[in-house]
């Protein structure tokens, strides 16, 4: 071998092992800085969908005709006529009202569709909306498009006009409606199906009752198949998951305590007592975290006598906070009136929502304050939670569950709601807390607590404030958070 060839095969080797060498000596350095993640933990399609927080249900199809909450599935298509109907009306609303989207009710629980399935008579291609000629679901999925909102799609499991519902055949129709919605109109974000499941109804004529096992009978697992398969992006919504479950009432509020935690196979869609498990289970082994829906109105469905009956400012406000607050999302219903339009009353509502969420998210006082903690990992410091990026976070040493995070201020601040959240993409963690506040010189608590996970809002009376301490009183692991904020809201009353 020449000395030439030899000498440049030991300067490669003599490289290589250096490089190897300097690879141990990082990976020994930073050993204490690896963050493991606390199981379970959600999927990027959980983590988009969290991120959202706030959009729109619209409860909108035959019942909106007959003035009914549930139709019974005899309903004539010819019912149907929207004649005023606007997609960029409701879009334009919805996004002037700061939500992210629109979830429609493609078909309820009557069986009628609002696009025109192949599958069936019973749907808009008969009646006299656009002449029969219109398609509901492209309408708005442009609307959607034009306004920047993402769309979602309810499609009931229970159809009380479809003759074969109950037996093994209906489920190809339902997956089959299910392929339609997911393959024609663009990307979807979230899929609802609703508990609701059998019982008294139309059936083709038969008129009669059906019950049907709601554990077995809509083979769940390769109807999700479906879904993961046209539209790998979207969420799938039941009372129990896979992606996202029921909070476990219609009032727009989650509980106190909520873990996104959650022992997937003790619960299934339309089970009795389902309220039973809105808390989640710390030790659950799967991530599904919750959504809060709520109505605008008493009803899902726009009955004209309940036009003086959308909720007040204060109201909406409190479902907020209890929602979106209490890591969870807020589902807001706005019944579509018969004209095919939002009417005046609602819009005027999300307006003074939208207002206050704006007026009071829009400046945040925490980045006054002067930050200190009694542990940090040395490549997440404490500054992290109040950088304005979520993306960003602060965490203890390995072996510490408890911390105290202190904020001062120079000059005092006068705010009344305080935001903290957890960096979810690690595992929720946090069990309990306590929140107090400085001002006259004079330390008061203001709320003990439980969970956090995506976000936790603290509301208290309007105060002049020194100094905050946020303490984390236990913890699965290291607690992790991403972000805080201190806010004022304006007065609304
Ligand atoms: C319920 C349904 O039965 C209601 O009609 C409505 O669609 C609501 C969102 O879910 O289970």
């Amino acid at each position: 071998m020449n000395l030439k060839y030899f000498n440049f095969i030991k300067w490669v080797f003599h490289l290589f092992f250096l490089i190897l060498i300097s690879n141990l000596f990082k990976s020994c350095l930073f050993k204490n800085e690896i963050i493991t993640p606390i199981n379970p933990i959600p999927a990027k399609r959980q983590i988009n969908w969290q991120q959202m927080e706030y959009y729109a249900f619209i409860h909108f199809n035959m019942n909106t005709f007959t003035n009914k909450e549930w139709g019974y599935g005899d309903e004539s298509p010819a019912t149907f006529n929207p004649i005023e109907l606007d997609t960029d009306q409701w879009a334009r609303i919805i996004k002037e009202a700061g939500m992210k989207g629109i979830i429609l009710t493609a078909k309820h629980h009557d069986g009628f569709c609002l696009w025109p399935s192949i599958f069936t008579e019973h749907s808009i291609k008969n009646s006299p909306w656009r002449e029969g000629k219109g398609d509901l679901i492209n309408e708005l999925s442009l609307s959607c498009k034009k306004y920047d909102l993402k769309l979602g799609i309810y499609l009931s499991p229970w159809d009380r006009n479809h003759d074969a519902y109950g037996k093994p055949e209906y489920i190809n129709y339902f997956r089959g409606q299910l392929k339609e919605l997911l393959s024609n109109y663009g990307e979807i974000f979230e899929v609802w199906f609703d508990g609701a499941n059998g019982g008294d109804g139309y059936y083709g004529g038969a008129n009669e009752i059906r019950h049907v096992d709601k554990k077995t009978y809509y083979d769940w697992t390769n109807t999700y198949k479906i879904i993961r398969q046209l539209q790998p992006n979207a969420v799938i919504f039941s009372d129990a998951g896979p992606d996202i479950r029921w909070v476990g009432n219609e009032k727009g509020y989650a509980n106190e305590t909520t873990w996104s935690n959650l022992y997937r196979d003790s619960v299934y869609a339309g089970m009795p007592d389902f309220q039973r498990f809105s808390s989640g289970q710390e030790e659950g082994t799967h991530w599904i975290p919750t959504e809060t829906d709520v109505s605008i109105r008493p009803g899902w469905y726009y009955h004209p006598e309940q036009d003086d009956q959308v909720k007040s400012l204060e109201k909406l406000i409190d479902i907020y906070f209890n929602s979106v607050g209490l890591n969870s999302a807020l589902l807001l219903n706005i019944p579509v009136d018969f004209r095919g339009l939002i009417h005046e009353n609602d819009a005027l509502q999300l307006k003074k929502l939208s207002n206050f969420l704006k007026s009071t998210f829009s400046q945040n006082l925490a980045i006054k304050s002067s930050i200190n903690v009694d542990s940090s990992k040395k490549k997440y410091p404490i500054e992290n939670v109040n950088d304005g990026d979520e993306e960003t976070f602060w965490t203890t040493n390995d072996g510490i569950i408890k911390a105290t995070l202190k904020l001062s201020f120079k000059k005092p601040v006068l705010a009344n709601v305080f935001k903290i959240s957890e960096f979810i993409p690690l595992g929720q963690r946090i069990k309990s807390f306590r929140f107090e506040i400085k001002s006259n010189q004079k330390w008061e608590t203001i709320k003990e607590g439980s969970t956090i996970g995506n976000k936790r809002l603290i509301r208290f009376k309007t105060c002049e404030i020194d100094a905050i301490r946020f303490s984390i009183l236990d913890s699965k692991s290291s607690p992790i958070i991403s972000e805080l904020g201190l806010y004022k809201a304006p007065d609304y009353k």
